[in-house]
Protein backbone atom coordinates (compact mmCIF):
# COMPACT_ATOMS: atom_id res chain seq x y z
CA UNK A 1 0.00 0.00 0.00
CA UNK A 2 0.92 3.49 -0.43
CA UNK A 3 0.53 6.56 1.14
CA UNK A 4 0.12 9.62 -0.71
CA UNK A 5 -1.33 13.65 0.69
CA UNK A 6 -4.06 15.34 -0.76
CA UNK A 7 -5.66 19.04 -0.56
CA UNK A 8 -8.99 20.44 -1.30
CA UNK A 9 -8.09 23.47 -1.86
CA UNK A 10 -9.66 27.02 -0.78
CA UNK A 11 -11.59 27.37 -3.91
CA UNK A 12 -12.89 24.00 -4.06
CA UNK A 13 -13.75 23.86 0.51
CA UNK A 14 -15.89 27.30 0.18
CA UNK A 15 -17.64 25.96 -3.18
CA UNK A 16 -18.73 23.31 -0.89
CA UNK A 17 -17.80 20.63 -3.64
CA UNK A 18 -15.69 19.24 -0.46
CA UNK A 19 -18.49 16.74 0.18
CA UNK A 20 -18.31 15.17 -3.66
CA UNK A 21 -14.67 15.42 -3.94
CA UNK A 22 -14.81 13.11 -1.13
CA UNK A 23 -17.16 10.78 -2.49
CA UNK A 24 -15.28 10.40 -5.66
CA UNK A 25 -12.26 9.73 -3.89
CA UNK A 26 -13.93 6.92 -1.58
CA UNK A 27 -15.24 5.68 -5.35
CA UNK A 28 -11.98 5.51 -6.51
CA UNK A 29 -11.20 3.06 -3.67
CA UNK A 30 -8.62 5.17 -1.75
CA UNK A 31 -8.58 4.78 1.83
CA UNK A 32 -8.73 7.99 3.91
CA UNK A 33 -6.47 7.49 6.91
CA UNK A 34 -6.02 11.33 8.01
CA UNK A 35 -8.05 14.34 7.15
CA UNK A 36 -8.54 17.62 8.75
CA UNK A 37 -10.12 21.03 7.84
CA UNK A 38 -7.61 24.20 8.24
CA UNK A 39 -6.81 27.83 7.65
CA UNK A 40 -3.33 28.00 7.02
CA UNK A 41 -1.03 30.98 7.70
CA UNK A 42 1.00 32.90 5.43
CA UNK A 43 4.24 31.09 6.83
CA UNK A 44 2.48 27.49 6.89
CA UNK A 45 1.40 28.00 2.71
CA UNK A 46 5.38 29.84 2.56
CA UNK A 47 6.73 26.39 4.24
CA UNK A 48 4.33 23.77 2.70
CA UNK A 49 5.23 25.34 -1.11
CA UNK A 50 8.45 26.10 -0.40
CA UNK A 51 9.88 24.20 -3.55
CA UNK A 52 8.51 27.25 -5.79
CA UNK A 53 9.67 29.68 -3.79
CA UNK A 54 11.82 30.74 -6.99
CA UNK A 55 8.50 31.05 -8.69
CA UNK A 56 7.23 33.74 -10.03
CA UNK A 57 3.62 32.48 -8.90
CA UNK A 58 4.79 31.86 -5.20
CA UNK A 59 3.37 34.97 -3.86
CA UNK A 60 -0.18 34.38 -5.25
CA UNK A 61 -0.20 30.82 -4.85
CA UNK A 62 0.99 31.17 -1.29
CA UNK A 63 -1.61 34.11 -0.59
CA UNK A 64 -4.64 31.73 -2.47
CA UNK A 65 -3.56 28.85 -0.15
CA UNK A 66 -4.23 30.55 3.06
CA UNK A 67 -7.35 32.50 1.89
CA UNK A 68 -9.81 30.53 3.21
CA UNK A 69 -10.15 27.07 5.23
CA UNK A 70 -8.48 24.02 3.21
CA UNK A 71 -9.21 20.20 3.64
CA UNK A 72 -6.02 18.38 4.13
CA UNK A 73 -5.83 14.12 4.05
CA UNK A 74 -3.90 11.17 3.48
CA UNK A 75 -5.36 8.73 0.81
CA UNK A 76 -3.66 4.99 0.71
CA UNK A 77 -4.01 2.57 -1.78
CA UNK A 78 -1.93 0.23 -4.67
CA UNK A 79 0.17 3.28 -6.36
CA UNK A 80 -1.50 6.39 -4.60
CA UNK A 81 0.52 9.01 -5.62
CA UNK A 82 0.10 8.16 -9.43
CA UNK A 83 -3.95 7.21 -9.01
CA UNK A 84 -4.59 10.16 -7.14
CA UNK A 85 -2.71 12.73 -9.57
CA UNK A 86 -4.40 11.16 -12.24
CA UNK A 87 -7.95 11.61 -10.55
CA UNK A 88 -6.74 15.24 -9.93
CA UNK A 89 -6.25 15.93 -14.05
CA UNK A 90 -3.55 17.99 -15.29
CA UNK A 91 -2.72 21.20 -13.72
CA UNK A 92 -4.61 23.76 -15.76
CA UNK A 93 -8.53 22.78 -15.61
CA UNK A 94 -8.68 23.65 -18.95
CA UNK A 95 -6.48 21.09 -19.87
CA UNK A 96 -7.75 18.67 -17.46
CA UNK A 97 -9.30 15.74 -18.70
CA UNK A 98 -13.73 14.53 -18.28
CA UNK A 99 -14.09 13.21 -15.23
CA UNK A 100 -11.03 14.75 -13.01
CA UNK A 101 -11.18 16.25 -10.25
CA UNK A 102 -9.43 19.96 -12.09
CA UNK A 103 -11.42 19.52 -14.85
CA UNK A 104 -14.98 19.66 -12.61
CA UNK A 105 -14.28 21.58 -10.06
CA UNK A 106 -11.37 23.78 -10.77
CA UNK A 107 -11.72 27.24 -11.93
CA UNK A 108 -8.24 28.10 -13.40
CA UNK A 109 -4.76 27.27 -13.04
CA UNK A 110 -4.43 28.96 -9.94
CA UNK A 111 -7.88 28.05 -8.76
CA UNK A 112 -7.33 24.37 -9.38
CA UNK A 113 -9.47 22.81 -6.27
CA UNK A 114 -6.77 20.00 -5.33
CA UNK A 115 -3.40 19.21 -4.18
CA UNK A 116 -1.71 15.81 -5.03
CA UNK A 117 2.40 14.89 -4.30
CA UNK A 118 3.89 13.99 -7.33
CA UNK A 119 6.59 11.78 -6.12
CA UNK A 120 7.84 9.87 -3.13
CA UNK A 121 9.73 12.10 -1.58
CA UNK A 122 7.47 15.18 -1.93
CA UNK A 123 4.83 12.63 -0.40
CA UNK A 124 6.83 12.12 2.44
CA UNK A 125 7.36 16.12 3.07
CA UNK A 126 3.85 16.97 3.06
CA UNK A 127 1.94 14.20 4.80
CA UNK A 128 4.57 14.97 7.67
CA UNK A 129 3.95 18.91 7.77
CA UNK A 130 0.76 17.97 8.47
CA UNK A 131 0.00 14.74 10.06
CA UNK A 132 1.91 13.00 12.83
CA UNK A 133 1.86 9.32 12.44
CA UNK A 134 -0.71 8.98 15.62
CA UNK A 135 -3.20 10.83 14.42
CA UNK A 136 -3.54 8.33 11.28
CA UNK A 137 -6.30 5.58 11.43
P1 LIG B 1 0.67 20.43 -9.69
O1 LIG B 1 1.75 19.48 -9.28
O2 LIG B 1 -0.22 19.89 -10.78
O3 LIG B 1 -0.12 20.95 -8.52
O4 LIG B 1 1.37 21.69 -10.37
P2 LIG B 1 2.71 22.51 -10.02
O5 LIG B 1 3.51 21.78 -8.97
O6 LIG B 1 3.34 22.86 -11.31
O7 LIG B 1 2.16 23.86 -9.39
C1 LIG B 1 1.73 23.93 -8.05
C2 LIG B 1 0.59 24.90 -7.94
O8 LIG B 1 1.02 26.20 -8.34
C3 LIG B 1 -0.58 24.57 -8.85
F1 LIG B 1 -1.45 23.73 -8.28
C4 LIG B 1 -1.19 25.91 -9.13
C5 LIG B 1 -0.05 26.88 -8.99
N1 LIG B 1 0.40 27.42 -10.28
C6 LIG B 1 0.04 28.70 -10.59
O9 LIG B 1 -0.66 29.36 -9.83
N2 LIG B 1 0.49 29.21 -11.79
C7 LIG B 1 1.27 28.50 -12.65
O10 LIG B 1 1.65 29.02 -13.71
C8 LIG B 1 1.62 27.18 -12.31
C9 LIG B 1 1.18 26.67 -11.11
Amino acid sequence: MERTFAIIKPDATAAGNAGAILTRIEKEGFNVIGLKKIHLSKKEAEGFYAVHAERPFYGELTDFMCSGPCIVMILEKEGAIKAWRDLMGATNPKDAAEGTMRKEFGVSIDNNATHGSDATDTAAYEMAFFFSELELV
